[in-house]
Protein backbone atom coordinates (compact mmCIF):
# COMPACT_ATOMS: atom_id res chain seq x y z
CA UNK A 1 0.00 0.00 0.00
CA UNK A 2 2.51 2.39 1.19
CA UNK A 3 4.45 1.49 -2.07
CA UNK A 4 2.18 2.36 -3.94
CA UNK A 5 1.47 5.82 -2.32
CA UNK A 6 5.19 6.62 -3.05
CA UNK A 7 4.92 5.84 -6.83
CA UNK A 8 1.38 7.69 -7.36
CA UNK A 9 2.95 10.96 -5.20
CA UNK A 10 6.54 10.44 -7.59
CA UNK A 11 3.93 10.52 -10.77
CA UNK A 12 2.33 13.53 -9.63
CA UNK A 13 5.34 15.35 -8.86
CA UNK A 14 6.46 14.55 -12.30
CA UNK A 15 3.22 15.71 -13.96
CA UNK A 16 3.58 19.14 -11.70
CA UNK A 17 6.74 19.47 -12.85
CA UNK A 18 6.31 18.90 -16.33
CA UNK A 19 3.43 21.25 -16.48
CA UNK A 20 5.63 24.16 -14.87
CA UNK A 21 8.37 23.64 -17.49
CA UNK A 22 6.17 23.72 -19.90
CA UNK A 23 5.62 27.48 -19.07
CA UNK A 24 9.80 27.87 -19.92
CA UNK A 25 8.73 28.06 -23.56
CA UNK A 26 7.44 31.83 -23.48
CA UNK A 27 7.55 32.70 -27.02
CA UNK A 28 10.60 35.35 -27.41
CA UNK A 29 12.02 34.52 -24.08
CA UNK A 30 13.37 31.06 -24.64
CA UNK A 31 16.86 29.85 -25.56
CA UNK A 32 15.50 26.76 -27.05
CA UNK A 33 14.36 28.62 -29.96
CA UNK A 34 16.99 30.77 -30.94
CA UNK A 35 16.85 33.90 -33.31
CA UNK A 36 19.98 35.86 -33.23
CA UNK A 37 23.72 34.67 -33.49
CA UNK A 38 24.56 34.52 -29.55
CA UNK A 39 21.39 32.28 -28.93
CA UNK A 40 22.01 30.03 -31.78
CA UNK A 41 25.89 29.30 -30.77
CA UNK A 42 24.58 28.65 -27.65
CA UNK A 43 22.04 26.23 -28.69
CA UNK A 44 24.82 24.39 -30.81
CA UNK A 45 27.10 23.84 -27.08
CA UNK A 46 23.62 22.64 -25.54
CA UNK A 47 23.07 20.15 -28.17
CA UNK A 48 26.86 19.35 -27.97
CA UNK A 49 26.93 18.92 -23.60
CA UNK A 50 23.52 17.15 -23.68
CA UNK A 51 24.31 14.55 -26.20
CA UNK A 52 27.71 13.92 -24.87
CA UNK A 53 26.87 13.97 -21.14
CA UNK A 54 22.81 12.01 -22.09
CA UNK A 55 25.30 9.47 -23.69
CA UNK A 56 27.28 9.02 -20.21
CA UNK A 57 24.72 8.49 -18.33
CA UNK A 58 22.89 5.88 -20.69
CA UNK A 59 26.38 3.78 -21.00
CA UNK A 60 26.66 4.10 -16.56
CA UNK A 61 23.05 3.33 -16.08
CA UNK A 62 23.09 0.13 -18.75
CA UNK A 63 26.39 -1.03 -17.20
CA UNK A 64 24.70 -0.58 -13.51
CA UNK A 65 21.85 -2.70 -14.52
CA UNK A 66 23.70 -5.67 -16.11
CA UNK A 67 26.34 -5.19 -12.77
CA UNK A 68 23.29 -5.48 -10.75
CA UNK A 69 20.94 -8.33 -12.35
CA UNK A 70 24.39 -10.44 -13.42
CA UNK A 71 25.69 -10.36 -9.94
CA UNK A 72 22.78 -10.16 -7.67
CA UNK A 73 22.32 -12.09 -4.65
CA UNK A 74 20.55 -15.21 -5.52
CA UNK A 75 18.42 -17.94 -3.39
CA UNK A 76 20.46 -20.52 -1.21
CA UNK A 77 24.17 -18.18 -1.61
CA UNK A 78 23.46 -15.57 1.58
CA UNK A 79 26.47 -15.86 2.94
CA UNK A 80 28.36 -16.13 -0.66
CA UNK A 81 31.39 -13.29 -0.64
CA UNK A 82 32.76 -12.98 -4.15
CA UNK A 83 36.17 -12.37 -5.38
CA UNK A 84 37.22 -9.10 -3.89
CA UNK A 85 39.15 -7.02 -6.44
CA UNK A 86 40.61 -3.33 -6.51
CA UNK A 87 42.68 -1.44 -8.33
CA UNK A 88 42.80 -2.49 -11.69
CA UNK A 89 45.16 -0.47 -13.75
CA UNK A 90 43.40 -0.50 -16.99
CA UNK A 91 40.02 0.10 -15.82
CA UNK A 92 41.62 3.50 -14.03
CA UNK A 93 43.11 4.59 -16.67
CA UNK A 94 40.01 4.38 -19.33
CA UNK A 95 37.87 6.12 -16.91
CA UNK A 96 40.25 8.93 -16.09
CA UNK A 97 41.28 8.96 -19.79
CA UNK A 98 37.66 9.24 -20.80
CA UNK A 99 36.05 11.67 -18.95
CA UNK A 100 39.02 14.48 -19.74
CA UNK A 101 38.71 13.70 -23.24
CA UNK A 102 35.37 14.71 -23.34
CA UNK A 103 35.74 17.41 -21.01
CA UNK A 104 38.17 18.94 -23.68
CA UNK A 105 35.56 18.07 -26.29
CA UNK A 106 33.23 20.51 -24.94
CA UNK A 107 35.51 22.93 -23.25
CA UNK A 108 37.19 23.94 -26.60
CA UNK A 109 33.92 25.11 -28.69
CA UNK A 110 32.61 26.82 -25.33
CA UNK A 111 35.65 28.70 -24.68
CA UNK A 112 36.13 29.89 -28.66
CA UNK A 113 32.46 31.03 -28.93
CA UNK A 114 32.79 32.59 -25.67
CA UNK A 115 35.49 34.68 -26.89
CA UNK A 116 34.00 35.85 -30.09
CA UNK A 117 30.76 36.86 -28.67
CA UNK A 118 32.46 39.40 -26.59
CA UNK A 119 35.14 40.32 -29.22
CA UNK A 120 34.20 44.01 -29.88
CA UNK A 121 37.88 44.68 -32.10
CA UNK A 122 35.94 45.45 -35.22
CA UNK A 123 33.38 47.64 -33.78
CA UNK A 124 33.83 51.08 -35.50
CA UNK A 125 31.31 50.63 -38.30
CA UNK A 126 28.49 49.25 -36.11
CA UNK A 127 26.00 50.62 -33.46
CA UNK A 128 27.40 50.80 -30.05
CA UNK A 129 25.43 51.18 -27.03
CA UNK A 130 26.55 51.94 -23.79
CA UNK A 131 24.13 49.60 -21.27
CA UNK A 132 23.87 50.48 -17.62
CA UNK A 133 22.33 48.24 -15.12
CA UNK A 134 20.55 50.34 -12.32
CA UNK A 135 18.42 48.31 -9.58
CA UNK A 136 15.62 47.43 -11.35
CA UNK A 137 16.07 49.01 -14.61
CA UNK A 138 18.06 49.41 -17.81
CA UNK A 139 19.48 52.29 -19.48
CA UNK A 140 20.39 52.92 -23.37
CA UNK A 141 22.91 54.83 -24.95
CA UNK A 142 23.12 55.14 -28.37
CA UNK A 143 27.39 56.44 -28.86
CA UNK A 144 27.01 58.11 -32.09
CA UNK A 145 23.64 58.95 -32.61
CA UNK A 146 23.34 60.19 -29.34
CA UNK A 147 20.17 58.96 -28.23
CA UNK A 148 19.21 58.31 -24.44
CA UNK A 149 16.86 55.77 -23.55
CA UNK A 150 15.41 53.17 -21.08
CA UNK A 151 13.75 50.00 -21.03
CA UNK A 152 13.05 49.31 -24.67
CA UNK A 153 16.19 48.29 -26.85
CA UNK A 154 15.39 49.09 -30.86
CA UNK A 155 17.94 47.31 -32.64
CA UNK A 156 17.98 46.71 -36.92
CA UNK A 157 17.58 43.51 -37.81
CA UNK A 158 20.82 41.58 -39.11
CA UNK A 159 23.20 43.99 -38.06
CA UNK A 160 26.20 43.21 -35.52
CA UNK A 161 25.32 45.60 -32.37
CA UNK A 162 28.03 46.22 -29.96
CA UNK A 163 26.89 46.40 -26.29
CA UNK A 164 29.70 48.04 -23.37
CA UNK A 165 27.81 46.87 -20.28
CA UNK A 166 28.62 48.94 -16.66
CA UNK A 167 26.43 48.80 -13.51
CA UNK A 168 25.63 52.00 -11.02
CA UNK A 169 25.43 50.02 -7.95
CA UNK A 170 25.30 46.11 -7.93
CA UNK A 171 26.13 42.98 -10.35
CA UNK A 172 23.27 42.65 -13.01
CA UNK A 173 23.44 40.16 -15.83
CA UNK A 174 22.13 41.02 -18.94
CA UNK A 175 20.44 38.13 -20.46
CA UNK A 176 18.25 37.87 -23.63
CA UNK A 177 17.82 34.24 -24.02
CA UNK A 178 15.81 34.69 -27.66
CA UNK A 179 19.00 36.29 -29.55
CA UNK A 180 22.08 36.01 -26.99
CA UNK A 181 24.04 34.84 -24.01
CA UNK A 182 24.29 36.25 -20.84
CA UNK A 183 26.68 38.73 -19.67
CA UNK A 184 27.46 40.29 -16.42
CA UNK A 185 26.76 43.68 -15.66
CA UNK A 186 29.50 44.83 -13.18
CA UNK A 187 29.89 48.37 -11.10
CA UNK A 188 34.22 48.11 -11.76
CA UNK A 189 34.42 47.20 -15.30
CA UNK A 190 32.88 47.59 -18.60
CA UNK A 191 32.24 44.29 -20.38
CA UNK A 192 31.36 44.44 -24.02
CA UNK A 193 29.59 41.60 -26.08
CA UNK A 194 27.56 41.77 -29.40
CA UNK A 195 24.01 40.90 -30.80
CA UNK A 196 22.88 39.91 -33.53
CA UNK A 197 19.02 39.35 -34.09
CA UNK A 198 17.88 36.88 -36.96
CA UNK A 199 14.40 38.10 -37.26
CA UNK A 200 12.24 41.15 -36.61
CA UNK A 201 10.27 40.82 -33.69
CA UNK A 202 9.96 42.11 -29.84
CA UNK A 203 12.04 40.28 -27.73
CA UNK A 204 11.94 39.36 -23.72
CA UNK A 205 15.07 40.22 -21.74
CA UNK A 206 15.97 39.40 -18.15
CA UNK A 207 17.85 40.37 -15.58
CA UNK A 208 19.89 37.35 -14.68
CA UNK A 209 21.67 37.94 -11.17
CA UNK A 210 20.42 38.37 -8.22
CA UNK A 211 20.19 42.19 -7.13
CA UNK A 212 17.78 42.71 -4.96
CA UNK A 213 13.79 42.70 -3.83
CA UNK A 214 12.99 43.10 -7.72
CA UNK A 215 15.16 41.79 -9.34
CA UNK A 216 12.95 39.29 -10.95
CA UNK A 217 10.98 42.52 -12.02
CA UNK A 218 14.08 43.43 -14.24
CA UNK A 219 12.45 43.11 -17.29
CA UNK A 220 13.31 44.81 -20.80
CA UNK A 221 12.51 44.12 -24.02
CA UNK A 222 15.33 43.95 -27.67
CA UNK A 223 13.05 45.25 -29.99
CA UNK A 224 14.61 44.52 -33.97
CA UNK A 225 12.75 46.17 -36.41
CA UNK A 226 13.99 46.46 -40.37
CA UNK A 227 16.98 48.89 -41.49
CA UNK A 228 14.65 51.70 -42.80
CA UNK A 229 12.09 51.63 -39.87
CA UNK A 230 15.80 51.97 -37.64
CA UNK A 231 17.25 54.42 -39.34
CA UNK A 232 13.12 56.20 -38.78
CA UNK A 233 13.36 55.55 -35.40
CA UNK A 234 17.04 56.95 -34.73
CA UNK A 235 15.79 60.03 -36.80
CA UNK A 236 12.32 60.51 -34.86
CA UNK A 237 14.38 60.37 -31.87
CA UNK A 238 17.43 62.33 -32.17
CA UNK A 239 14.24 65.38 -33.78
CA UNK A 240 12.13 65.07 -30.93
CA UNK A 241 11.45 68.51 -28.95
CA UNK A 242 10.81 67.86 -25.41
CA UNK A 243 9.90 71.47 -24.94
CA UNK A 244 6.89 71.29 -27.51
CA UNK A 245 3.53 71.57 -25.67
CA UNK A 246 1.44 68.34 -25.74
CA UNK A 247 -1.68 69.30 -27.09
CA UNK A 248 -4.74 68.74 -24.48
CA UNK A 249 -4.92 70.66 -21.54
CA UNK A 250 -4.88 68.09 -19.13
CA UNK A 251 -1.39 66.96 -20.87
CA UNK A 252 -0.22 70.48 -20.35
CA UNK A 253 -1.42 70.52 -16.21
CA UNK A 254 0.21 67.18 -16.21
CA UNK A 255 4.14 68.51 -18.09
CA UNK A 256 3.58 71.61 -15.04
CA UNK A 257 3.04 69.26 -12.30
CA UNK A 258 5.76 66.73 -13.53
CA UNK A 259 8.25 70.09 -13.48
CA UNK A 260 6.78 70.74 -10.04
CA UNK A 261 7.38 67.54 -8.45
CA UNK A 262 10.97 66.90 -8.49
CA UNK A 263 10.55 64.48 -11.62
CA UNK A 264 12.73 66.35 -13.92
CA UNK A 265 15.68 65.87 -11.30
CA UNK A 266 15.82 61.89 -12.22
CA UNK A 267 13.88 61.91 -15.23
CA UNK A 268 15.26 63.36 -18.53
CA UNK A 269 12.91 64.01 -21.21
CA UNK A 270 15.15 64.31 -25.04
CA UNK A 271 18.68 63.60 -25.00
CA UNK A 272 20.23 64.49 -21.51
CA UNK A 273 23.12 62.85 -19.35
CA UNK A 274 20.53 62.83 -16.56
CA UNK A 275 20.39 58.84 -15.85
CA UNK A 276 19.19 58.72 -12.07
CA UNK A 277 15.74 57.73 -13.47
CA UNK A 278 14.57 55.98 -16.63
CA UNK A 279 14.80 58.56 -19.70
CA UNK A 280 11.06 58.46 -20.82
CA UNK A 281 11.17 60.45 -24.21
CA UNK A 282 9.95 57.86 -25.94
CA UNK A 283 7.33 56.34 -22.50
CA UNK A 284 4.05 56.93 -24.74
CA UNK A 285 5.99 54.12 -26.98
CA UNK A 286 7.20 51.78 -24.21
CA UNK A 287 6.03 48.23 -24.22
CA UNK A 288 5.71 48.35 -20.63
CA UNK A 289 5.80 50.57 -17.41
CA UNK A 290 8.54 50.05 -15.10
CA UNK A 291 9.40 47.35 -17.19
CA UNK A 292 6.73 44.48 -16.24
CA UNK A 293 3.31 46.59 -15.93
CA UNK A 294 1.22 46.63 -18.84
CA UNK A 295 0.91 50.66 -20.39
CA UNK A 296 -1.86 51.78 -19.48
CA UNK A 297 -3.17 54.95 -17.71
CA UNK A 298 -4.48 52.31 -14.60
CA UNK A 299 -1.53 51.37 -14.28
CA UNK A 300 0.70 54.40 -14.56
CA UNK A 301 -1.71 56.18 -12.24
CA UNK A 302 -0.67 52.86 -9.61
CA UNK A 303 2.77 53.17 -10.11
CA UNK A 304 2.89 56.85 -9.68
CA UNK A 305 0.61 56.82 -6.46
CA UNK A 306 2.58 53.75 -5.04
CA UNK A 307 5.65 52.92 -6.76
CA UNK A 308 6.46 50.40 -3.88
CA UNK A 309 3.73 48.01 -3.28
CA UNK A 310 4.68 47.34 -7.75
CA UNK A 311 8.42 47.64 -6.83
CA UNK A 312 9.81 46.96 -3.69
CA UNK A 313 13.07 48.39 -3.21
CA UNK A 314 13.11 50.72 -5.93
CA UNK A 315 14.53 53.76 -6.08
CA UNK A 316 11.98 56.38 -6.83
CA UNK A 317 10.16 55.76 -3.73
CA UNK A 318 9.75 58.82 -1.38
CA UNK A 319 11.45 60.87 -3.42
CA UNK A 320 8.93 63.35 -4.57
CA UNK A 321 6.03 64.60 -3.06
CA UNK A 322 2.68 62.57 -2.39
CA UNK A 323 0.52 62.63 -5.72
CA UNK A 324 -2.95 63.09 -5.25
CA UNK A 325 -5.42 61.09 -7.53
CA UNK A 326 -5.86 64.26 -9.80
CA UNK A 327 -2.07 64.98 -10.29
CA UNK A 328 -1.59 61.38 -10.90
CA UNK A 329 -3.75 61.19 -13.36
CA UNK A 330 -2.64 64.36 -15.38
CA UNK A 331 0.85 63.52 -15.41
CA UNK A 332 0.00 59.90 -16.90
CA UNK A 333 -1.91 61.53 -19.66
CA UNK A 334 1.13 63.71 -20.38
CA UNK A 335 3.58 60.82 -20.36
CA UNK A 336 1.44 58.22 -22.04
CA UNK A 337 0.96 61.09 -25.11
CA UNK A 338 4.54 61.31 -25.59
CA UNK A 339 4.81 59.24 -28.42
CA UNK A 340 7.65 60.40 -30.07
CA UNK A 341 7.65 58.19 -33.26
CA UNK A 342 5.51 55.61 -35.15
CA UNK A 343 8.09 52.90 -35.16
CA UNK A 344 6.92 50.83 -32.37
CA UNK A 345 6.70 47.40 -31.26
CA UNK A 346 3.86 46.79 -33.64
CA UNK A 347 6.52 47.58 -36.18
CA UNK A 348 8.38 44.93 -35.27
CA UNK A 349 7.97 41.83 -37.89
CA UNK A 350 5.30 43.25 -39.94
C1 LIG B 1 14.97 60.17 -6.97
C2 LIG B 1 14.74 60.06 -8.38
C3 LIG B 1 13.31 59.98 -8.88
C4 LIG B 1 12.32 60.92 -8.75
C5 LIG B 1 12.33 62.22 -7.98
C6 LIG B 1 11.22 60.42 -9.56
N1 LIG B 1 11.55 59.22 -10.09
FE1 LIG B 1 10.41 58.14 -11.38
N2 LIG B 1 11.77 56.66 -11.35
C7 LIG B 1 12.97 56.69 -10.69
C8 LIG B 1 13.61 55.42 -10.81
C9 LIG B 1 14.93 55.02 -10.20
C10 LIG B 1 12.75 54.62 -11.59
C11 LIG B 1 12.97 53.17 -11.98
C12 LIG B 1 12.29 52.31 -10.98
C13 LIG B 1 12.44 50.86 -11.28
O1 LIG B 1 11.93 50.43 -12.32
O2 LIG B 1 13.10 50.18 -10.48
C14 LIG B 1 11.60 55.43 -11.91
C15 LIG B 1 10.56 55.01 -12.73
C16 LIG B 1 9.57 55.84 -13.20
C17 LIG B 1 8.62 55.51 -14.23
C18 LIG B 1 8.61 54.23 -15.05
C19 LIG B 1 9.58 54.44 -16.20
C20 LIG B 1 9.68 53.39 -17.24
O3 LIG B 1 10.62 53.48 -18.03
O4 LIG B 1 8.87 52.50 -17.32
C21 LIG B 1 7.83 56.60 -14.41
C22 LIG B 1 6.71 56.77 -15.41
C23 LIG B 1 8.25 57.59 -13.46
N3 LIG B 1 9.32 57.10 -12.73
C24 LIG B 1 7.66 58.83 -13.30
C25 LIG B 1 8.02 59.76 -12.32
C26 LIG B 1 7.29 60.97 -12.04
C27 LIG B 1 6.05 61.42 -12.77
C28 LIG B 1 7.93 61.58 -11.02
C29 LIG B 1 7.55 62.88 -10.32
C30 LIG B 1 6.26 62.89 -9.72
C31 LIG B 1 9.08 60.76 -10.68
N4 LIG B 1 9.09 59.66 -11.48
C32 LIG B 1 10.01 61.08 -9.70
C33 LIG B 1 13.51 57.77 -10.02
C34 LIG B 1 12.81 58.92 -9.71
CU1 LIG C 1 19.41 43.22 -11.82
Amino acid sequence: MKGWMGKIKALMLMGFTALLLAGCGKENLTALVPKGYGADESMKLIILTTVIMGGVLLIVVILLAYVAIRFRRKKGQEDFIPKQVEGNHTLETIWTVIPVILVIIMAIPTTLVSFDLADASDKSDNINIDITGNQYWWHFNYQDEEIQTSQDLYIPVGEKVYLNMKSNDVIHSFWVPSISGKMDVNPENTNTMYIEAYEEGVYWGKCAELCGPSHSLMDFKVIVVSKEEYEKWVADMQNYDPEVEPESAVAQEGAELFEQNNCMGCHAIGSSPIEVGPNLTNFGNRTKIAGYLEPTKENLVDWLKDPETLKPGNLMTGKYPELNDDEAEKIAEYLLQMKVTDVTPESAGK
